[in-house]
C-alpha cells in the first residue's frame, strides 16, 4: 500500500458576513492558497479552509434590516463570498459555515468535553462589550469606547458560562515556551506571552441576550458566545468529532490577522487544552492593509475591493502585489500606484517580457522549438549556477513565510536573464555552425531558466506560469511538479513550443488606476444601468446591455415610449480591444453630429477590424455610463442569437445617411 503523504491544514479566519471581501480578506486568503499550492508542490497532502463566521448581534440586526429571516441572510451572505473566492480563484478545500449542522454539533461537543473536564461553570457577568468586534473590553467603564473600532461599548449583564481561562495561565506559558514557533511573527509571541503574564480573566462563552446562535443543548436560552463558536470551525472543517479519521487535525498553520491574535493563541489552545485536544501547530498572524493610514474597514468605508483589480491586471497581478509589497507580519500601504507600477515593471517588463522574448527568439531561429545547446562557456555556467541556487533560498524562503524575499530572489533570477541576453546578443550571430551553436547554447540557456522561474513562482502566480509552462512545450502538470525535484538541466532539447498568449500587457497607469477605481464604484454603488458584464439578451438587444431574460411579450408601449428612444445609423471610425475586459470593444461612431465613444459586449464574436467603416444602428441618448471602467456614450443595437446569445450586429442593406434617424 501506498504510503499516506505528510498532511498540512492550513486555515483562514472565517468571516464576518456582514460585508463583502475587501483587500484584506483577500490577502489572508491568497496567502493560504500560495501556501497550498506550495506544499503541494512540496510533496504534502494539503487541506485549506475557509468559511463564514454567520452568528451574533450583528446579523440579527443586518437581517432586520434586510426584513429577511436571519438564515436567509447568511446564507445569501455566504453565497456572496463563497462565489466571489471561487471567481478569485481561491477555492478552499473545505468552506465551514458556522450555520453548518456539522459545526452545530462540534460546538455541542466542545462544549460537553469542557464542562465534563471541569472547565466550564454558571455565573454572571457584567460588563462593557462591543457589538461590532463581538468581544467585551475589559477594564472598560460604561461609557468607553472600543479600543479596536472607537465605537461605544454597551454595559452587559446576564446569567452566561464561563470558560476558566484563568486556569490556563500556566499550561499556556509552558506550552509556548516548549514550542517556541507556535506564535508567529516573534514581536507577537512577545506581545501575548507579556498578556498572559498579567494574569487570564475567566471567559463568558455563553449569552442569554442574543438569539441567533447555536443552542447550549438543555440550557435555553444559552446560545455560545461568538469565540466558543467561531474557533472551532476550524475543527468541524476537518471532521469535527470524528477528526482523526480524516487525519488533518492539528492544523499546522491558522493564518489570521494581527486583530485577533489574541484569540487564536490564548483561547483557542486554552479550550483545547481544556478538552484535551490536540493543539494547532501555529499562528501566523500577518499585519494590516492600511489605506490612507488607517485600518481598512467596511465601517470607515475605505475598503479597496479586489474583483475590479483582478478584472483590470488579472488576479496574478494582485497576488504578486500583495505579497511582494510587504513584508509579510507588518503593515503595508495600499495604493493603486504601487500596484501598477509593480505590475509595468515586474510583471509586464519583467516575466512577461522575458517569455516573449525567449519566445519569439525559438521561433524565428529554431522553428519553435527548444534547442540542443552548443558548448557552454563560462557566462552560461555563471547563470545555471545563479539560477540553480536560486532554488534552494526560493524554498527556504517560502517556508519561512517570507514570500517578498523568495520573489525578490526569483525576479533578480529574470533580472540577470535579461542582463546576461543584452550582453550575448543572440540577435546578433549570423548562421555559420559556430554561430548557431552559440545561439542555441544562448536560447536553451535562457528558456531553462525561464522554466526554473516558472516553477518557482508557480505559488504565488499560479494563471501566468502555467501559460509559460505550455509555452515551453511541458506537458505535465505545473501544479503538480515537485519542487524538491527541481534542477538546471533538465529542459529537453526538441520539445516543440506551445501557443504565444499575452501575459501582462503593459497598461498606462492613469488610465489603468481610473479605470479600476471606477469599477470599485460601480460594484459599490450598483445603478441599475451599469451592469459589470455586459451579455447580450435572449431577444433582440443591444450588445453592451445588460442582460434581461425574456419569459414573456413585453408589455406594449405606446408610440410616445416608443419616440423616447433616439435611434441613428452610425459610422464605426475605430474598434479596439480593452484590457482586462475580454467581451467588450471600444468602438468610436460617428453618429452625423459628432463622434462618440461606446463599449459593446461583442468582442468574443468580431474582429476589431472587421468592423471599421461598418454601419450600425446607435441609440444615442442613453445616459452615458461606464462598463469595466470605460466611459460608453450610447449603444449599438444587435440580435441576440441562439441560446449562446450570439450578437448579430443590427445594419442596413441600403446606402444609409450617417445620423439619419430610425423610427
Ligand atoms: O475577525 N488588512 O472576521 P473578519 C489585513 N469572524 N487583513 C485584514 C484586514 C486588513 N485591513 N481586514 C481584514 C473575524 N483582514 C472573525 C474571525 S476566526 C475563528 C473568526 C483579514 O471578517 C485578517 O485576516 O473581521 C483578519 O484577521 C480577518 O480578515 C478578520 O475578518
Amino acid at each position: 500500500m501506498a504510503e499516506r503523504k505528510e498532511k498540512f491544514y492550513i486555515t483562514t479566519p472565517i468571516y464576518y458576513t456582514n460585508g463583502l471581501p475587501h483587500i484584506g480578506h483577500t490577502y489572508t486568503t491568497v496567502v493560504a492558497d500560495v501556501l497550498r499550492r506550495y506544499k503541494k508542490m512540496r510533496g504534502y497532502e494539503v487541506v485549506m479552509t475557509t468559511g463564514t463566521d454567520e452568528h451574533g448581534v450583528n446579523v440579527e440586526r443586518a437581517a432586520k434590516k434586510a426584513d429577511i429571516p436571519e438564515s436567509e441572510f447568511v446564507a445569501r451572505m455566504a453565497d456572496a463570498w463563497r462565489s466571489l473566492w471561487d471567481e478569485l480563484g481561491l477555492t478552499a478545500d473545505e468552506f465551514v459555515r458556522t450555520t453548518d449542522l456539522s459545526h452545530v454539533r462540534t460546538v455541542q461537543w466542545l462544549f460537553k468535553l469542557c464542562k465534563e473536564n471541569g472547565y466550564v461553570y454558571k455565573g454572571h457577568y457584567t460588563g462593557q462589550y462591543c457589538i461590532y468586534d463581538n468581544a467585551y473590553v475589559n477594564d472598560a467603564k460604561p461609557g468607553d469606547p472600543c479600543p479596536d473600532c472607537g465605537r461605544p461599548t454597551e454595559t452587559v449583564t446576564e446569567e452566561n458560562y464561563f470558560f476558566k481561562l484563568s486556569a490556563f495561565q500556566k499550561p499556556l506559558l509552558d506550552f509556548y515556551q516548549k514550542f517556541p514557533n507556535f506564535i508567529q511573527p516573534e514581536t507577537r509571541k512577545n506581545e501575548i506571552v507579556s498578556f498572559v503574564e498579567g494574569g487570564l480573566k475567566d471567559l463568558s462563552i455563553t449569552r442569554t441576550t442574543i438569539r441567533w446562535g447555536i443552542p447550549v443543548p438543555g440550557e435555553e436560552p444559552h446560545v455560545f458566545y461568538v469565540w466558543f463558536d467561531a474557533l472551532t470551525a476550524y475543527l468541524s472543517a476537518v471532521g469535527g468529532p470524528e477528526f482523526e479519521k480524516r487525519g488533518m487535525w492539528p492544523a499546522d498553520v491558522h493564518l489570521v490577522g494581527k486583530d485577533i491574535i489574541r484569540f487564536h493563541t490564548v483561547y483557542w489552545p486554552a479550550f483545547l487544552m481544556a478538552a484535551m485536544l490536540p493543539l494547532p501547530k501555529q499562528v501566523w498572524a500577518h499585519g494590516w492593509f492600511l489605506m490612507d493610514a488607517a485600518k481598512m474597514s467596511k465601517s470607515k468605508g475605505n475598503v479597496v475591493l479586489p474583483r475590479p483589480i483582478a478584472n483590470m491586471l488579472g488576479m496574478d497581478a494582485l497576488r504578486y502585489f500583495l505579497l511582494r509589497d510587504v513584508v509579510f507580519g507588518q503593515d503595508g500601504n495600499f495604493s493603486y500606484d504601487a500596484l501598477v507600477t509593480r505590475y509595468n515593471s515586474d510583471l509586464a517588463n519583467g516575466l512577461g517580457n522575458l517569455a516573449s522574448r525567449t519566445a519569439a527568439m525559438l521561433e524565428k531561429n529554431f522553428a519553435g522549438k527548444i534547442p540542443k545547446p552548443g558548448p557552454r562557456l563560462p557566462q552560461d555556467d555563471t547563470l545555471a549556477k545563479e539560477a540553480q541556487n536560486a532554488i534552494g533560498e526560493v524554498l527556504e524562503r517560502y517556508d519561512k513565510f517570507e514570500f517578498a524575499r523568495a520573489l525578490e530572489t526569483v525576479w533578480s533570477v529574470i533580472a540577470a536573464a535579461d542582463k546576461y541576453l543584452t550582453t550575448e546578443q543572440p540577435w546578433a550571430l549570423g548562421t555559420s555552425p559556430d554561430e548557431e551553436s552559440r545561439k542555441a547554447a544562448i536560447l536553451w540557456t535562457t528558456a531553462e531558466l525561464l522554466r526554473i522561474v516558472t516553477v518557482l513562482a508557480h505559488p504565488v502566480l499560479p494563471d501566468s506560469t502555467t501559460k509559460v509552462w505550455h509555452l515551453l512545450g511541458q506537458s505535465t502538470l505545473l501544479g503538480a511538479t515537485q519542487l524538491d525535484g527541481l534542477r538546471w538541466g533538465q529542459l529537453t532539447p526538441g520539445l516543440t513550443l506551445g501557443k504565444f498568449q499575452a501575459l501582462f500587457p503593459r497598461v498606462e497607469k492613469t488610465e489603468a488606476i481610473e479605470r479600476i477605481e471606477s469599477m470599485a464604484n460601480e460594484e459599490l454603488n450598483p445603478t441599475p444601468a451599469a451592469a459589470p458584464t455586459p451579455a447580450p439578451a435572449a431577444s433582440t438587444s443591444a450588445a453592451g446591455a445588460a442582460a434581461v431574460p425574456v419569459t414573456a411579450p413585453a408589455e406594449k408601449i405606446g408610440i410616445d415610449d416608443f419616440s423616447k428612444v433616439e435611434m441613428r445609423v452610425g459610422q464605426i471610425k475605430t474598434a479596439e480591444r480593452i484590457v482586462g475586459a475580454d467581451k467588450l470593444l471600444k468602438l468610436t461612431v460617428d453618429i452625423g453630429s459628432e463622434i462618440r465613444q461606446i463599449c459593446a459586449g461583442i468582442a468574443q464574436f468580431y474582429e476589431p477590424e472587421s468592423l471599421i467603416g461598418r454601419k450600425v444602428a446607435v441609440v444615442v441618448n442613453l445616459a452615458p455610463r461606464k462598463l469595466r471602467g470605460v466611459e460608453s456614450n450610447g449603444m449599438i443595437v444587435a440580435a441576440s442569437v441562439g441560446p449562446e446569445g450570439r450578437p448579430v450586429l443590427a445594419g442596413f442593406h441600403e446606402d444609409v445617411e450617417v445620423g439619419a434617424r430610425l423610427k
